[in-house]
């Protein structure tokens, strides 16, 4: 893709480059106020000045426990400009995780959104080498906590760039991951730019006059790429959302700043196309709607494109290669599958034996690209597992059909049920399409034997009963379109399914559930 890692020594060039551009243009706007390009760099610049007025030494870790406003890009680019590596945490972490995710960063300065900032002490902090926590958006109270606007307080608001090379660590993203405790992913300088020369440049082609809102928060890979990078790349405009994305406070959000592109998961495409007088909705601004992380089904997809014109264009990428690297192209949706190869990358998939697949052969899927994270941070063994020389194991089921990739499941995933093999996602699947079904989510289930079943944990569309009969009329559905073994033999029903930080189902959360 013409990519030279050497033009890419400090990614916050990807902000500062819009002053001989464009400083003037609005680089971000929204509820929590609105930036041109030099404002947003003069922000940056005080952030970053802060930084080393606070004593930091070049490669100190900084966490961002924030929320999406104007200040979340200012003070990343300050810091990475400076030689600083900001962490960007997930704004659901509890007391415990947040606790592990301080301690393993080592991080003396933190900065926490005020709304947060309860959750910013006690267990938390307990055993860390915190010294300041820079409370953003509010006042702050208590001893160690600085308000943001004393810590800027006198800052110049000019920056020179340290003295980094494409090679090194610029910034961090804790993986959710299923099982375990998270692992710190470890980006470089050059990344950002290589995932807007790949996905940015060939699958997304922004226009300058684009105004891009990412529902998925920045401090997800996802959100982090939709919300700075490839806006700020070709100098366009993002729009932040602060708070809950509950489907009106988004749909007003749209009525409101008339955004050109959305960004969003299945589960809001969903929310989105179910929401009451969404008819009466004024979409008429999006040209473009882009959904990752999650399958997206036929009947969600007909449903957004009956609203807006255009059905989401599906993708998918990951943490460690910090953005997309399967798409579909703008003007070619293959419902059902994750997409084709993004330029830029080498997919390859192989059989648990170790070959290449036959056609229509299922295998895991490994990824290269110069967007990969090198290693995670203090997890040696976990490197191992899946940093692979250049390639990336993710550990995801695909079979390949004229170069479009159709997940199949995670390769951990399948379950003895009755003695016979089952994905528990091919069930999903089928649920999914019933039409009383709103989302579900299909798990493997210890019994107190030991034995493995299969249960369905099933938010039902508006007005339906979970009741005895529902459950046998679903279990009858799958019977008849699957092979009958694959029922699920425990059935439960929720007012509506958690969702982690990022949007997907919370199968960790799901798992801990008593069954009913
Ligand atoms: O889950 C995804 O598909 C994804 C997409 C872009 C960046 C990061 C992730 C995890």
């Amino acid at each position: 893709v013409g990519f030279r890692r050497e033009d890419h020594p400090n990614c916050s060039s990807i902000l500062w480059d819009n002053l001989f551009r464009n400083p003037d243009k609005l680089a971000l706007i929204g509820p929590a106020g609105s930036l041109t390009y030099a404002e947003l760099v003069t922000e940056a610049a005080r952030w970053g000045n802060a930084f080393i007025a606070a004593g930091l030494k070049r490669g100190d870790r900084i966490p961002f426990f924030l929320d999406d406003t104007p200040v979340y890009p200012a003070a990343f680019f300050g810091a990475v400009r400076a030689g600083f590596v900001p962490v960007l945490l997930n704004t659901q972490t509890t007391a415990d995780v947040l606790n592990f995710f301080l301690q393993d960063t080592g991080a003396k300065i933190a900065l926490c959104e005020a709304a947060l900032a309860r959750r910013f002490e006690g267990e938390a902090l307990h055993g860390t080498t915190l010294e300041r926590v820079v409370i953003v958006n509010g006042a702050a109270d208590g001893e160690g906590r600085i308000a943001a606007a004393d810590f800027l307080a006198g800052q110049p608001d000019t920056l020179d760039c340290a003295d980094t090379g494409p090679e090194d660590m610029a910034f961090w993203m804790y993986s959710s991951g299923s099982t375990g405790r998270p692992k710190g992913i470890v980006h470089l300088h050059h990344d950002m730019a290589y995932t807007q020369t790949s996905f940015g440049k060939h699958a997304l082609k922004l226009a300058e006059d684009d105004i891009c809102f990412s529902v998925p928060k920045i401090f997800f890979a996802y959100g982090f790429g939709n919300a700075l990078t490839f806006p700020f790349s070709i100098g366009a405009t993002t729009l932040l959302m602060p708070g809950q994305p509950r489907p009106d406070a988004v749909l007003d959000m749209i009525e409101k700043y008339r955004p050109t592109v959305l960004f969003g998961l299945p589960t809001l495409y969903t929310a989105l196309a179910r929401t009451e007088n969404v008819g009466t909705r004024d979409l008429s601004s999006l040209r473009q709607s882009m959904s990752a992380a999650e399958i997206l089904s036929q009947d969600i997809y007909d449903a957004w494109k009956s609203l807006t014109g255009h059905g989401p264009t599906e993708g998918l990428g990951s943490t460690e290669l910090l953005h997309i690297y399967l798409s579909n192209s703008l003007s070619d949706h293959r419902i059902g599958s994750a997409g084709a190869r993004v330029p830029g990358y080498e997919i390859r998939l192989e059989t648990p034996d170790g070959r290449v697949p036959e056609p229509g052969e299922e295998g895991v899927m490994f990824v290269r690209g110069d967007s990969s994270a090198p290693s995670y941070w203090n997890r040696s063994d976990k490197t191992k597992e899946t940093m692979r020389g250049d390639w990336i194991y993710t550990g995801d089921r695909f079979i390949e059909v004229d170069g479009y990739y159709y997940f199949q499941g995670r390769a951990d995933e399948l379950i003895k049920v009755s003695g016979q093999w089952v994905w528990p996602l091919e069930v999903e699947r089928c649920l999914n399409e019933h039409p009383d079904v709103h989302e579900c989510a299909v798990m493997a289930h210890q019994l107190e034997d030991r034995r493995m079943t299969l249960r369905a944990v099933i938010r039902l569309r508006e007005g339906r009963a979970a009741t005895d009969v529902q459950s046998d009329a679903l279990r009858a559905y799958v019977k008849t379109r699957l092979q009958p073994y694959k029922y699920p033999r425990i059935v439960d029903y929720v007012a509506d399914l958690p969702k982690t930080g990022t949007g997907k189902i919370d199968r960790q959360a799901l798992a801990a559930m008593p069954v009913r």
